[in-house]
């Protein structure tokens, strides 16, 4: 191992906290993780890493187990040999949207850490609310339905926000926290999304709320950089906005630099040097297009928990169905997001009604169904094609609650679309993977362009990178290849599971080592940055005709979607 300083990047999500450790060259040098279910179902009673309430539609996550996992993931980190006085800097990602509530005795109780004893024990005052909201919370439709009408329209929202009014988006939920729980919100001092909580406790003191991730809150004015002032009284009242305003605190427009040194806690308990600065942690999905150095026209698509479809532009057209974000480290560039509910679980639902593979891998049968269905189920010339919704939970994209659809239509021009019964389990493989992947097209069409290089080639991303578990899946990148194309390829990131965490190591690193305010991250990482170490090609993306067979049914993949929604709303 070559001597010289280490990042290392965190990533809150779900199921897991993860960290791992990059030298400058950007080699993995150590990486461990805290799995909740495995770790803590019982301590915390939780499954896939949450808690739900049906009757309310709310899902949460224990905030003490987060912090337990915190020491746990560094023990596992010291035992593996990392060497923790190394590492220079610390940044990482937290899911986006979650909420914590931090009580009056919060910014002490963080500043007076002993390294003799755990931090659970030390901040079990530190806490408004012992629950951090999760992405996954779908418990706040009136507040949403205020939000959305507040300006004029959805669309006024998302002119001004970069998105209309989402369930899990934090405006919504502290807005029903103040309603509907008023003695936790007056009890707060502080509110932190979950990646300046994770930076918070690095930190020894409240960090700020991260540039990026402030867009996923409904509540920042993005050509103001500030506030909107309108959302903030929609929120609190009128009387209350400089309390809310105090409760979510400054953000830098920067996001990099250091907030600060790392807390005298982690000096002491896990050998970190003193020196050892905190940057900016930001949201999993901006930590994601941090993971590579993202061209123009590239696309992600994040297939974990969630499924997203990422990609780093410099125009803003906000529309209530899909995102807009400050770029983690740009000024002046966005993210553009879709994001999914039903990805990796619907999958699995799909693939558990197909006969146990014989074989160790789980998902044997269901690849094995995708592979030999052609496109859409078109067998022979006169075919209908096969159209599916599979939604075991309430949707964000489009806005539709919980069930499953099957539809037909004319493949020559997705005419006739109609209603269908049920098919069988074998064709349920290959359209589900198909529908994700349509539903990213139609909504990503406007964004992308006839491939410079190739500009006889259709409009498409000119790389589609995989990150994520089911990046893991060559069935799936095939699907992502016939139905997205992509003219240079189709791409899987080699630590595709841990893409949020190597985003944050690289933003420390950037954050820390760039010259000066202006040496972008494209540039310092694009230097450092070998591909043929990084990525596999694992698909040729772009095939010429089964591209098309998509293209004449999108049409009716919309019209589906809005016959849908016409019935079946949130
Ligand atoms: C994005 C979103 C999810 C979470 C997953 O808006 O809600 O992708 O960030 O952790």
């Amino acid at each position: 191992m070559s001597p010289g300083p280490l990042y290392l990047g965190f990533d809150l999500s779900t199921q897991q906290l993860k960290a791992i450790v990059i030298a400058s060259d950007l080699k993995v040098i150590s990486e461990a993780k805290v799995d909740f279910d495995a770790d803590f179902a019982a301590k915390y009673h939780i499954k896939k890493g949450v808690q739900t309430n049906e009757d309310e539609g709310e899902v949460y996550a224990p905030v003490a187990m987060w912090v337990e996992s915190v020491d746990l993931v560094l023990t596992r980190l010291k035992e593996k040999g990392c060497p923790m006085d190394r590492i220079r800097g610390i940044s990482g990602s937290g899911q986006q949207h979650s909420s914590v509530y931090w009580s009056e005795h919060a910014e002490s109780s963080l500043k007076s850490l002993d390294s003799g004893k755990p931090l659970l024990d030390q901040l079990s005052n530190a806490f408004a609310y012992e629950f951090a909201p999760n992405w996954q919370d779908h418990s706040t439709q009136t507040e949403c339905d205020h939000f959305d009408t507040h300006l004029g329209s959805k669309q006024a929202l998302a002119d001004a926000t970069g998105s209309s009014a989402h369930h899990r988006f934090t405006g919504t939920q502290i807005l029903r926290m103040r309603r509907r729980r008023p003695e936790v919100y007056n009890k707060t001092a502080r509110i932190s999304l979950a990646s300046s909580f994770l930076a918070s406790l690095f930190l020894g003191a409240i960090a700020p709320i991260d540039i990026s991730d402030v867009t996923g809150m409904n509540l920042w004015d993005i050509a103001g950089e500030k506030w909107n002032e309108t959302l903030l009284e929609l929120t609190a009242t009128k009387e209350g906005v400089t309390e809310l305003r105090k409760k979510l605190g400054d953000v830098p427009l920067d996001g990099g630099g250091s907030l600060g040194g790392i807390s005298s806690y982690f000096v002491q308990r896990f050998g970190f040097s003193p020196e050892c600065q905190v940057a900016p942690f930001t949201g999993d999905n901006p930590a994601t297009i941090l993971s590579l150095p993202l061209r123009p026209l590239d696309a992600i698509v994040s297939l974990g928990t969630s499924s997203t479809f990422l990609m780093n532009t410099p125009s803003y057209k906000p529309d209530p169905s899909y995102h807009f974000m400050n770029h983690p480290t740009t000024k002046g560039h966005f993210m553009f997001m879709l994001c999914y509910k039903n990805g990796g679980l619907a999958r699995e639902k799909v693939r558990d009604k197909l006969p146990k593979p014989a074989g160790a891998d789980p998902w044997g049968s269901f690849n094995k169904q995708v592979l030999e269905t052609p496109p859409l189920d078109i067998r022979k010339d006169g075919d209908r094609a096969k159209l599916g919704l599979y939604f075991p939970l309430p949707e964000i994209v489009p806005n539709i609650k919980a069930g499953t659809w099957r539809y037909t239509c004319e493949s020559a021009d997705g005419s006739d679309l109609k209603e269908s019964g049920d098919w069988g389990a074998e064709p349920d493989a290959r359209v589900i993977v198909e529908s994700q992947a349509l539903s990213m097209r139609l909504r990503s069409q406007k964004l992308v362009s006839h491939p410079p290089k190739r500009p006889e080639l259709p409009a498409q991303p000119r790389r589609i990178y995989l990150v994520g578990g089911g990046s893991l899946n060559p069935a799936i990148a095939r699907v992502f290849g016939d139905v997205l194309g992509g003219a240079d390829g189709v791409y899987r990131l080699d630590v595709g599971g841990n893409a949020c965490a190597l985003g944050g190591a690289y933003k420390a690193l950037w954050a820390l080592e760039r010259h000066d305010a202006d040496e972008s991250f494209d540039d310092l990482i694009g230097k450092r940055w070998k591909e043929e170490d990084e990525i596999q090609k694992v698909d040729d993306g772009y095939r010429d005709g089964t591209f098309q067979k998509y293209g004449r049914v999108l049409g009716a993949f919309e019209e589906l979607e809005e016959k849908i929604l016409k019935v079946a709303h949130n």
